[in-house]
């Protein structure tokens, strides 16, 4: 057992999108006061920490991911004072704040980049990456990652929108300007950072190289030493394009580089290989718990993992992976399988209280660029319009974007104005007032989940065994340390199953269907879910 465990190994995370969590002055926007007002809501939950998608000045082209000023808070949110207050506030309540670090690009509005912009020899030029000629790296949100600029007859490189340019790490008085900033957020007692792709801070461009760059490593342990060495802050480092074994690296030995990171094998699992988010495929459920297993046992004793299916970027998890015709159940048996496993666990406003995905008729109801790009670009090809919608409905990332649901009236109780994005039409049935009035609600599943994790120390440190790895609708594994034996069970079937379970079964820890007498060979019904404690020495 280790002596001193780090608290953020035993905290729950919970992401919020601040333009759609709580809008407090009516203009249609979520804000930082919302977010205040809202403070219990979390704490009940038994939320340790929140992250706060970005709140910089921003002209909004990827909601905040396109940062102008990052030493001012964005006026739609609040002022600075209202983020000292949040701060403050949520200390006061035992919780912990963290921030979005967005430092592999900026705005194109930021004063560097209209410097940068503005001859050859200026000062900032190379605080960006700047060719006389592009080459055929393309961008994440469709077309080119090079944007000619004619005033100095050059291109200069975005890997996301155009808008958004991206920094040259390569320029040592840039790093040093970052590392300022990093230090003005910490000084002013924030808890840490969300670190926007990460991995990509390391590339080198002529060399088409850019997740886990040749720089990687040194870049992070120069921003470690500058900035994070000696504070009592957590760091999850977004990491899309990273294999394992770096992510194990980077995030193990005493003071490791970064403290978590998130990556992203399990996320691309209903993609065609190779062609992209936007061409699907049924997920296989064997190669999801394959890519679980590999990752919690690369892991294991080996760097820190953050558990998550949902976030900003990705569809809502019960539409994606549960089944709506058991909403309630999936969303609980999802919750199950993620939390049970080793690592911290991460909850994606809304998710606990099971909001689903949307499907809005008018891509002009869509706000995300990157959707908006890629209906351009699949429509120009000539692909019909329902099939891009279905994309778009399966993998968009306005999916998850819609405004929070707090209760069934006006507007969800969101906002009195005209909501930035339109509701999903669903908040009658689905919000946070009638959830959390049913005892078996989603959000009173997820407390006691997190209860159960924090009260039992096989959840941080145990092993993790598979159970019935072949079968192909069933999502089993052991967690086993010296003292205790757990057996964690999710059902992706949407039909009644039988299944035997091996050795004394001591206590049912949580389950999502109590009327179920849990045997040694029992059915379970469809998205049936527990944890069991089980006596023996498998
Ligand atoms: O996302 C980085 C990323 O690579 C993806 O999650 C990507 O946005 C998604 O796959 C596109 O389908 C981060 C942020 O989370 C995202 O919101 C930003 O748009 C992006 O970086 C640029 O800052
Ligand atoms: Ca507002």
């Amino acid at each position: 057992m280790e002596k001193e465990v780090k608290w953020w190994k035993n905290a729950v995370v919970y992401q919020i999108y601040p333009l759609s969590f709580m809008d407090s002055n009516g203009d249609g926007i979520g804000d930082l006061s919302g977010i205040q007002s809202k403070l219990d809501y979390l704490k009940n939950l038994g939320v340790d920490v929140i992250w706060l998608s970005p709140v910089y000045e921003s002209p909004m082209d990827d909601n905040g991911y396109d940062i102008k000023n990052y030493l001012a808070i964005d006026k739609i949110f609040g002022t600075m004072e209202d983020m000292k207050n949040l701060i403050e506030k949520t200390h006061q309540m035992g919780m912990r704040l963290i921030m979005d670090l967005v430092i592999n690009h900026t705005s194109d509005e930021h004063h560097w980049f209209l410097e940068s912009k503005k001859s050859n020899d200026n000062p900032y030029r190379d605080f960006y990456v700047w060719r006389d000629q592009p080459s055929e790296i393309g961008s994440v949100f469709g077309g080119s990652a090079w944007e000619y600029d004619e005033h100095t007859d050059s291109y200069y490189f975005h890997l996301f929108s155009k808008k958004q340019p991206d920094l040259n790490w390569d320029n040592p008085k840039l790093r040093e300007k970052i590392y300022a900033i990093v230090n003005f957020w910490l000084d002013m007692g924030i808890d840490g950072f969300r670190l926007d792709v990460i991995d990509l801070i390391g590339k080198d461009i002529d060399q088409k190289i850019l997740s886990d760059g040749p720089h990687l490593k040194k870049r992070l342990k120069e921003l470690y030493d500058q900035c994070f060495q000696g504070r009592d802050i957590m760091t999850v480092g977004e990491m899309p394009g990273l294999s394992l074994e770096s992510a194990a690296a980077i995030t193990s030995g005493k003071n490791p580089l970064l403290d978590m990171i998130f990556q992203f094998s399990h996320i691309s699992l209903d993609e065609i290989p190779g062609k992209g988010k936007w061409a699907l495929r049924p997920l296989d459920l064997i190669e999801f718990k394959n890519v679980f297993e590999k990752l919690q046992t690369t892991m294991f004793n080996h760097g820190w993992n953050s558990l998550f299916l949902a976030n900003h970027d990705q569809p809502r998890a019960v539409s994606r992976y549960g089944n709506l015709a058991y909403r309630v159940e999936s969303s609980k048996m999802l919750a199950t399988i993620l939390y049970g496993m080793q690592g911290t666990p991460y909850v994606y406003q809304g998710e606990e209280i099971g909001m689903t995905g949307v499907k809005f008729d008018n891509i002009d109801q869509y706000k995300d660029i990157e959707t908006k790009n890629i209906y351009q670009i699949l429509s120009n090809q000539g692909i019909p319009h329902e099939e891009i919608m279905a994309s778009i409905y399966a993998k968009g990332r306005d999916n998850s974007r819609t405004p929070f649901q707090w209760d069934d009236s006006r507007n969800a109780g969101f906002s009195t104005g005209n909501p930035w994005l339109d509701l999903n039409p669903n908040y009658k049935e689905i919000n946070v007032k009638k959830d959390l009035s049913n005892p078996d609600g989603v959000y009173h599943y997820f407390k006691k989940l997190f209860q159960i994790r924090k009260s039992n120390q096989v959840f941080l440190d145990g092993k993790f065994i598979p159970f019935m790895k072949d079968n192909p609708e069933l999502f089993g594994y052991y967690r086993k340390n010296k003292k205790d034996f757990v057996l964690i069970i999710g059902s992706f079937n949407d039909q009644s199953m039988q299944i035997e379970i091996p050795g004394k079964i001591l206590e049912v820890l949580i389950t999502n269907n109590p009327t179920i007498e849990v045997t040694n060979k029992m059915e379970i019904p469809p998205y049936y879910a527990c944890i069991l404690r089980i006596k023996g020495d498998q």
